[in-house]
C-alpha cells in the first residue's frame, strides 16, 4: 500500500457485511470478464412479469450509440417497490418522514405506501394521465413526493421532478422541454421554518410556458391560502375522494422510459438525462444493497432531495425496491438547531447515514460540541455523495460523527450513471480519506489522456468507462445527438464522465473535479454557460463569465466577470441587484458569489473567452496565467488582477 493513511476494514465488518476482499475481487472479475453471465443473474434481482431472455445490448460507437438491458424483459418498479413486499413487510415501516419541526413525523408502512400509490395512480389517470406520458413533479420532501413518483411508475408515465429550489423561468424550461401536461406541486413548501411559495412558483410557470399544462394537482402542505385556477389546479384530496382506491400495475418494457431528470451541462441549457426501467431498478437496488450492505431491520438515512438524482436512486427507488425503511427528511441541517441531523439519526435510530461533504463541511465549523452533546450509538455507517471529500473533512467525519467505529463509502456517481459506479464496499475495501476508491461490479473506468491513449498503473487524466451498466442513462430526451456529442465524441467507444481522476499505485480512484465547464456548487451541479445566459439577460450587462474558484464550505463558488452596458457605472447596489437577478433567473443555488465588473475580458484575437486566464485570476493564482501572447489586448489583463475579488 502506499503512503496515503489508511483505514483498514474491520474484523467485525468482514465479517457482517455480504462482500468482504475476497468476494469482491472473485465477484469483479466475474462481472467484467463475463457480463453477460453477471448481469443475467443479477438482474433475476427483481421481479420479472415476463423474463428477459437478452442481457446486455450496447454500443458506444459513435455512429449508432445506443444502450438496451433486458431488453426483452416486462416489468412494473412501483410493483417491485411495493406490491412484491405485501406478503412478507406489509406491515414494516417503508417510510419514516421527519418534517422541518421536530414534532412532525410520520411512519409509512408498505401496505399503507401501496394504498397510497394507488389512490395517487388513479388521481393521475383521471387527470389523463397514460402510459409514456410525462408528468413535472415540483414537490418539498413529503411522502407525497415518493406516493408520486411511484404513481407514476403504476401507470408508465414518466415523471421529471424540478428541485423545488428552481425559479419559475427554470421550472418553465423544463415543462416546455419535457412537455408535461400535468403538474404534481404543494401549496407551499417548508424548510428551516421558512415557506416556499411552490404554488405561486407554478403559476408563474405556467405563465412563461402558455398553454403546455392542462392540470396542476396541489397537494396541501401549509395549508396556506393559494390562488386556484378554474379548470386547470386542483387539490389532490377533492380528486382523490373521486377515484377508485384501486389500480394495477402496468405492465412495462425494461427499454420503456421510467423518469427524466434535468442536469448542467457545459453548454447551453439543462439536458433531460432519460432514464428507463428495468437496468436502473436492477442497478440502484444491487448498489443500495451492497455498498450500504443494507440487511433488513436497517434504518437508513440519505440526506438529498428527490429533486436531485440521490435522492431517485437512495432515497426511492433503490431502498423501496429491497424492502428497506428509508428516512425522509423536509428540512436542513441546521434548524432548529446545528445538531438537527444528530438529533433525528437519534430520534429514529438510524444506522446508514449518507450525505453530501459541503453539509459536513458547514457543521464542522461550528465544532465537535454539537454533533458531541448527541448519541449516535445507532450510526454503523456513513456516506458521501456530490462532490470530492477533502481528506480533513472525511476525517473529521470519521471521528467525530461516526466516533472512529463507522467505515466511510465515498459514492462517486452522476446524473447520467443512475447509480454509484467507484466506492468503497463496507467490508471489503480497506479506505483512504478522499478516494472514492474501487469500480463497483461490472464497471470499467480508464484513466486517458488528451489524445485517448489508455494510461496503465498509477496515472492521472480524465475518467471515461469503457463499457455500459444497467443504470446507464440512455439519450438525452428528444435530443439523442446532444447525448452522442456530450458523452462518446470526445473519446472514441468510451463514455466520457466530465471528471477528472487520479488512479494510484495500489488501483484506487481519486476523482480531481470537472474538467469540463461545469462547476460543482455545494454537490449541485451548475453550468457556467446557464449563469452567463442569466446575467446577459440583465439589462445593463453586456457580457459575462463565469468559472468557479476553490470555496470553504461549497466546494466551488461561482465567480462572475461582468462587463456593463456603455455608460452603466459599477456599485454595491448593481452587485446586489444582480446577484438578486441570478436567483430569480436560476435559482438561489445558482447565486454568484463573486461578481467582479471589469471593463474587458481576455479574448483570443477570434474572440474566444481565455477562461484559463480567469479561473487563475479567481483562484487568485495569477503568478502562473501561462501563456497570454494569443490575447487580442494583453491590457484587460492588468485591470483584471487588480480589481481581483478573491484575495487571500
Ligand atoms: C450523484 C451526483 C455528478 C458530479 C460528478 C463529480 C461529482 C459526485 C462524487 C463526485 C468526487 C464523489 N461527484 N460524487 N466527485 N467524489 N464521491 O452527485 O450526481 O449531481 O450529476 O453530479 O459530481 O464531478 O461528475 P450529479
Amino acid at each position: 500500500m502506499s503512503a496515503e493513511k489508511l483505514y483498514p476494514v474491520s474484523a467485525e465488518w468482514a465479517a457482517r457485511a455480504y462482500i468482504d476482499d475476497a468476494k469482491y475481487k472473485a465477484m469483479y472479475e466475474a462481472s467484467v470478464k463475463a457480463p453477460e453471465a453477471f448481469w443475467g443473474e443479477h438482474g433475476k434481482r427483481i421481479e420479472w412479469f415476463k423474463p428477459y431472455s437478452r442481457v446486455q445490448n450496447s454500443s458506444f460507437s459513435p455512429d449508432n450509440v445506443s444502450i438496451k438491458w433486458f431488453e426483452d424483459g416486462t416489468t412494473n418498479v412501483a410493483y417491485n417497490c411495493v406490491d412484491r413486499h405485501l406478503a412478507t413487510r406489509g406491515d414494516q415501516v417503508a417510510i419514516i418522514w421527519e418534517g422541518d419541526d421536530p414534532k412532525e413525523d410520520a411512519r409509512i408502512t408498505y401496505r399503507e405506501l401501496h394504498r397510497h400509490v394507488m389512490k395517487w395512480a388513479n388521481v393521475l389517470k383521471s387527470q389523463g394521465v397514460k402510459k409514456g406520458d410525462r408528468v413535472t413533479l415540483y414537490l418539498p420532501m413529503i411522502p407525497e413526493a415518493a406516493y408520486a413518483m411511484l404513481a407514476c411508475t403504476r401507470v408508465g408515465a414518466v415523471h421529471s421532478i424540478v428541485f423545488g429550489g428552481f425559479s419559475p423561468d427554470s421550472l418553465a424550461g423544463r415543462i416546455e422541454d419535457a412537455a408535461t401536461g400535468v403538474v404534481i406541486t404543494a401549496d407551499e413548501g417548508l424548510r428551516g421554518g421558512r415557506k416556499v411559495p411552490l404554488k405561486i412558483n407554478v403559476d408563474a410557470a405556467c405563465d412563461k410556458a402558455p398553454g403546455i399544462v392542462k392540470s396542476v394537482i396541489v397537494v396541501k402542505r401549509t395549508g396556506g391560502a393559494v390562488a386556484m385556477t378554474e379548470g386547470r389546479d386542483h387539490y389532490f384530496d377533492d380528486l382523490a375522494a373521486k377515484v377508485p382506491d384501486e389500480c394495477l400495475a402496468e405492465e412495462m418494457n425494461a427499454e420503456d422510459p421510467l423518469f427524466i431528470l434535468y442536469t448542467s451541462g457545459s453548454t447551453g441549457k439543462p439536458k433531460g438525462v432519460l432514464h428507463t426501467t428495468g437496468g436502473y431498478l436492477v442497478y440502484a437496488s444491487m448498489t443500495h444493497q451492497y455498498v450500504f450492505d443494507y440487511k433488513d431491520g436497517d434504518i437508513y438515512w440519505c440526506t438529498a432531495d428527490v429533486g436531485w438524482v440521490t435522492g431517485h436512486s437512495y432515497i426511492v427507488y433503490g431502498p423501496l425496491a429491497n424492502g428497506a425503511t428509508t428516512l425522509m427528511f423536509e428540512g436542513i441541517p441546521t434548524y432548529p438547531s446545528i445538531s438537527r441531523f444528530w438529533d433525528v439519526v437519534d430520534k429514529h435510530k438510524v444506522n446508514t447515514f449518507y450525505t453530501a461533504p459541503t453539509a459536513i463541511r458547514s457543521l464542522m465549523g461550528a465544532g465537535e460540541e454539537p454533533v458531541k452533546r448527541t448519541s449516535r450509538a445507532s450510526l454503523r455507517l456513513l456516506g458521501s455523495v456530490g462532490e470530492p471529500i477533502n481528506p480533513e473533512a472525511w476525517e473529521w467525519y470519521h471521528r467525530v460523527v461516526g466516533e472512529s467505529r463507522c467505515p466511510i463509502v465515498d459514492t462517486w456517481w452522476q446524473t447520467e450513471t443512475g447509480g454509484i459506479l467507484i466506492t468503497p464496499l463496507p467490508g471489503a475495501t480497506n479506505l483512504k480519506p478522499g478516494s472514492a476508491t474501487r469500480p463497483f461490479f461490472g464497471v470499467k473506468p480508464e484513466i486517458v489522456d488528451a489524445d485517448g491513449k489508455v494510461l496503465d498503473g498509477a496515472a492521472e487524466g480524465n475518467l471515461v468507462i469503457a463499457d455500459s451498466w444497467p443504470g446507464q442513462m440512455r439519450t438525452v430526451f428528444g435530443d439523442h445527438e446532444r447525448f452522442v456529442q456530450t458523452y462518446f465524441s470526445t473519446y472514441k467507444n468510451k463514455y466520457f464522465t466530465g471528471d477528472g481522476c487520479r488512479r494510484d499505485a495500489d488501483g484506487y480512484y481519486w476523482i480531481t473535479g470537472r474538467v469540463d465547464d461545469v462547476i460543482n456548487v455545494s454537490g449541485h451541479r451548475m453550468g457556467t454557460a446557464e449563469v452567463e445566459s442569466a446575467l446577459v439577460a440583465h439589462a445593463k450587462v453586456s457580457e459575462a463569465a463565469v468559472v468557479g474558484y476553490p470555496h470553504d464550505i461549497k466546494g466551488q463558488g461561482i465567480y462572475a466577470y461582468v462587463t456593463l452596458m456603455t455608460g452603466e457605472q459599477p456599485s454595491e447596489d448593481l452587485r446586489k441587484e444582480l446577484v438578486s437577478w441570478v436567483r430569480k433567473e436560476i435559482g438561489p443555488i445558482a447565486s454568484p458569489d463573486l461578481i467582479q465588473f471589469a471593463p474587458g475580458l481576455p479574448k483570443t484575437r477570434s474572440g474566444k473567452i481565455m477562461r484559463r486566464i480567469l479561473r487563475k485570476i479567481a483562484e487568485d493564482e495569477f503568478g502562473a496565467l501561462g501563456d497570454t501572447s494569443t490575447l487580442a489586448d494583453p491590457a484587460v489583463v492588468d485591470d483584471l488582477i487588480n480589481n481581483r475579488q478573491n484575495r487571500k
